[in-house]
């Protein structure tokens, strides 16, 4: 990466990282009140930018929060911060907040919802995690249940995250396992969960609740068309110890293997086969499919 500053877009303008800056009124800040997407790209192509841009809509929806721009116009502040940067690998922090409003709840007071556009560059582990695996722990914070804040909406709310991930640091893991309120394996702090048992590979159902991940439907698909029998199950802490290889995908982590649970060793310690050839197989997607940025 280079030194010079990052340029980011707010409604449509540009701004050195410096003085980017938002209204201490907006309801992001004040509530959460707002919708994310953390979006990769390689090689001069965004990854699945129509599925991002397709979730930041069906997030805002499911709070009531009118997005002011069409899809096509989202997907080109997308490659026009990215191009504005020079940036050829990276990541992208989509930002839609509430906007500015009053002090008080009610988003009736906002007028606008407002669109931050973020192109950096990230390494969320060292690659050594990648050939040796990651250690996981179990977090006391479960889900938001479906009765209240739906976790299948990437809003602002990450408090329950941060605190699950804050526990799985403490217990001296990397990442996080969040179970659900009835003790069902739900996902990670920010990555879905994968199993490999006897040839199968599981996954917890959405339902569950996870998030409606990208890379985790990626991978279903990479996993489905390398003829594997895969399975969206509602699981148990017992089936991740139990299993022969365990794995977690994310935009941010793409696909990474884990060594270790809960003090379990999962299958030798080591990175399996079939999470290896999804690895293989991910990574040649991402360098070869996407939107042309240039
Ligand atoms: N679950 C949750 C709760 C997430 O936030 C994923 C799964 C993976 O989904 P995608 O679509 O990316 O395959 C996410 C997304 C981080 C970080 O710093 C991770 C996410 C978002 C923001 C930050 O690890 N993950």
């Amino acid at each position: 990466m280079s030194d010079k500053p990052l340029q980011i877009l707010i409604d449509g303008e540009f701004f050195s990282e410096t003085d980017a800056k938002i209204s201490v009124f907006d309801h992001g800040l004040l509530y959460g009140d707002g919708v994310f997407e953390g979006i990769r790209f390689y090689n001069d192509r965004v990854f699945r930018l129509d599925e991002h841009t397709a979730r930041i809509f069906d997030s805002a929806k499911a709070i009531h929060l009118e997005i002011p721009a069409t899809p096509e116009e989202i997907n080109e502040m997308v490659t026009r911060t990215i191009r504005e940067n020079d940036l050829h690998d990276g990541y992208v922090r989509l930002i839609i907040t509430r906007g500015v409003g009053g002090l008080g709840l009610s988003p009736y007071r906002c007028e606008k919802a407002s669109i931050i556009v973020i192109a950096s560059t990230i390494s969320l582990y060292p690659e050594e995690k990648y050939e040796k695996g990651l250690i996981l722990a179990t977090c006391a914070t479960r889900r938001p249940t479906h009765d209240s804040l739906s976790p299948a909406v990437k809003s602002l709310n990450y408090l329950s995250n941060v605190m699950a991930k804050v526990e799985a640091i403490q217990a001296g893991a990397e990442e996080g396992v969040m179970l659900n309120t009835e003790g069902y394996v739900a996902e990670c702090t920010g990555d879905n969960i994968f199993v490999v048992k006897d040839g199968i590979i599981y996954t917890p159902t959405v339902s569950s609740g996870s998030l409606y991940g990208i890379t985790r439907k990626v991978v279903i698909e990479l996993a489905r068309e390398a003829r594997y029998d895969l399975r969206e199950v509602m699981m148990s802490r017992y089936d991740l110890y139990t299993a022969d290889e365990l794995f977690l995908t994310g935009t941010a982590a793409e696909v990474v293997p884990v060594a270790e649970y809960d003090q379990r060793v999962i299958g030798n310690g080591e990175p399996g086969p079939v999470t290896r050839e999804l690895i293989t197989a991910f990574r040649n997607l991402v360098e070869t499919s996407g939107t042309p940025i240039y």
